[in-house]
């Protein structure tokens, strides 16, 4: 049957077109869309085509309602600021539930919720909170629409800021709402800023709500959202849908959903090798996904910068897509000495949230330049200037722009099916302990390294920022399930490869720092001397040296040329202090037993031997 657009509460405005697409999945997508609307009590619904005059009308709407700014077009066409509501500004991981059926399933690392419970706790909030406001109904896919390792969502949404966005970080469209009349299986996200219009009401800036829940439910493939704009808790396609749910999908089909970046790296005789890299929140992946090596003849190709779905092939390798069409990412720090690529990228069509403005029309934050602008206006919407003592931008201020902008994206970054893996990074933040780079012996050991991820928590998400904590995989506020069940669905991955063609892996720490509290290793370009030295172990071009926890290089093989690293400054880059990784290990025992008997065996056994080789050492 042909759709005619809901019946529920009739537009006060007309936007778009009513989708005329038909199939007989369109009825329970407009039996849902019903429902959610029913519930929500919108005052009117705008399905949502994904195209160009429809995105404008969107952005000049809010510029109109002063939730956007339009930067100058002269310096940053296309583009704008929003400033968030400055309790609104990360993802709230006090607030993020799985909601399982049994609690087990959610693990001792989330925070797990009685779906029934939930569902009686959440329904009394959405119930009539889009009052007054437009509720969008956007169709997107992850991955191109239709290739064999993509899946469809539907995300409703009573902000409009979250429609550009998720436009920009995902495939929306038509062809999508295609797929589900055609019968294809979609996850169904409901989000709601939680702050109802009533008549008359003046809307503000940033709606949202102090109460706070996203809530995700693994057996219905559902992800309910409340009360927050921003980034991950908004935008439901990302961190929601592509890791929490699709990680729940791919333990059941035997894929996995991994908070990675995916790069190919070619070298100086034009050989191409594919890296995926798990490091966690603002701790390089952007900045790696778009490496320019400082060593001659090398190059990157970005492909992904966020996540990456990875499969294993019937050639007994592993094959991963980026399943987003766009880059969320950290502002401060990004600079033409750290990041130009991204620099470069982010020439316009950028929305900009909660960055500082330029008397001209124009963003700035921390690390773009070396000197601050004389005047400013912050993330707030107050006067700055160098002497104000307090950031211009906020920490965890973003950009969201489309990948194909990057200038060094590949050519075939969307490719259905995906590239072919080399190797698997492991990272963290680590001032301490954790070398430059370790190589795995083999796949087993490199899910042990992968489990045992510790970091200092950044301004990702609220939290202590600079606190050590364990973040497996860099999935901690990521994995959908329990997280010792993860670890022995990525061991179980491992087995479906061929010895040889599995990837290897590596753990790699850009934030080591010296007794002065400065890195010891300029980090960014020079990263590419790390990924010359994993890309000759691969090919057997050079040897390693055995430690306690890893294969370890020859100080001679890692590619030196053009930098000034003192060698005080390298020693301690590769120390290995068996005491101090000893301390690790204990720290590993009491992580692993908070799981009840699920930590699978050759993980347990792993920590035995990595405790008797540093015994003798
Ligand atoms: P999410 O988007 O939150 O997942 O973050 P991310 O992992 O993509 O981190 P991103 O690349 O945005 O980097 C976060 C911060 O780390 C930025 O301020 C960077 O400048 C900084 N950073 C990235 N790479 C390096 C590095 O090699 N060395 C140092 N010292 N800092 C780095
Ligand atoms: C992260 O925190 O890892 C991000 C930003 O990539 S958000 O989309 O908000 O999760
Ligand atoms: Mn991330």
């Amino acid at each position: 049957p042909a759709i005619t657009g809901s019946t529920r509460p009739t537009a006060a405005r007309t936007y778009g077109e009513l989708p005329t697409v038909a199939g007989e999945g369109m009825t329970a997508l407009r039996e849902w869309v019903d429902e959610i609307a029913a519930l929500t009590k919108p005052a009117r619904i705008h399905w949502v085509d994904g195209s160009r005059a429809e995105n404008d009308a969107l952005l000049r709407e809010q510029v109109e309602e002063g939730k956007l700014i339009k930067l100058n077009p002269e310096w940053r066409p296309g583009s704008y600021l929003a400033r968030s509501h400055p309790s609104d500004v990360a993802r709230t991981e006090a607030r993020t539930f799985i909601a399982s059926e049994r609690e087990e399933d959610a693990g001792p690392t989330n925070n797990w919720a009685a779906p029934d419970e939930i569902r009686a706790t959440i329904t009394p909030l959405f119930d009539g909170s889009m009052t007054g406001r437009t509720m969008y109904v956007v169709p997107f896919s992850m991955g191109p629409v239709g290739g064999p390792l993509s899946h469809i969502g539907v995300q409703v949404t009573d902000s409009a800021y979250a429609v550009t966005s998720i436009g920009i970080m995902t495939r929306v469209g038509t062809d999508v709402l295609r797929e589900i009349a055609g019968g294809a299986p979609w996850v169904k996200t409901v989000h709601s800023v939680g702050a109802p219009l009533a008549p008359g009401q003046a809307d503000v800036a940033w709606p949202c709500n102090d109460e706070k829940y996203i809530v995700h439910f693994p057996e219905t493939l559902e992800v309910w959202s409340y009360g927050s704009g921003y980034g991950g808790n908004a935008i439901l396609a990302k961190k929601c849908f592509a890791l929490r749910i699709a990680s729940v999908i791919g333990r059941d089909e035997g894929w996995l959903a991994e908070h990675m970046l995916l790069i190919r790296v070619i070298d100086p005789a034009g050989r191409a090798y594919h890296i995926a890299a798990a490091f966690p929140s603002a701790c390089g992946k952007t900045n790696l996904a778009m490496l320019r090596p400082t060593i001659p003849g090398w190059r990157v190709e970005t492909l992904g910068d966020d996540i990456a779905w990875i499969r294993p092939g019937e050639d007994g390798r592993l094959w991963a897509i980026n399943p987003e069409a766009g880059f969320f990412g950290v502002a401060p720090g990004t600079g033409e000495s750290t990041n130009v690529t991204a620099v470069e990228t982010l020439w316009g069509n950028t929305i900009f949230t909660n960055v500082a403005l330029r008397p001209d029309g124009d963003v700035w934050w921390e690390g773009l330049t070396d000197e601050p602008p004389a005047e400013l206006t912050d993330w707030e919407g107050n006067p700055w200037t160098p002497a104000s003592g307090r950031p211009a931008a906020h920490p965890n201020s973003r950009f969201t722009v489309a990948a194909a902008q990057c200038p060094q994206i590949a050519d075939d970054w969307d490719a259905p099916q995906g590239v072919p893996l080399d190797a698997i990074l492991f990272g963290g933040r680590r001032a301490t302990n954790v070398p430059l780079v370790v190589e795995a012996t083999d796949w087993t050991h490199g899910v042990f390294m992968g489990s045992n991820v510790s970091s200092e928590r950044t301004a990702a998400a609220e939290g202590t920022v600079g606190e050590l904590r364990r973040d497996p995989f860099a999935m901690l506020p990521f994995c959908g399930y329990n997280m010792a069940d993860y670890f022995g669905h990525w061991l179980k991955v491992g087995q479906k490869l061929r010895f040889d063609r599995a990837p290897r892996v590596f753990q790699v720490n850009w934030f080591r720092k010296g007794t002065d509290g400065r890195f010891l290793w300029p980090g960014f370009g020079d990263n590419s001397r790390v990924i010359d030295w994993i890309i000759r172990r691969i090919e057997g071009e050079v040897g390693a040296v055995d430690s306690p926890i890893g294969r370890l290089p020859h100080p001679e093989d890692l590619d030196l040329d053009g930098i000034d690293v003192p060698q005080a400054d390298l020693d301690e880059l590769f120390a290995v202090d068996p005491q101090l990784w000893l301390q690790e290990a204990d720290l590993t025992e009491e992580f692993y037993r908070t799981f009840e008997g699920r930590v699978p065996a050759p993980l347990w056994a792993e920590l035995a031997a990595l405790r008797y080789r540093l015994q003798r050492a």
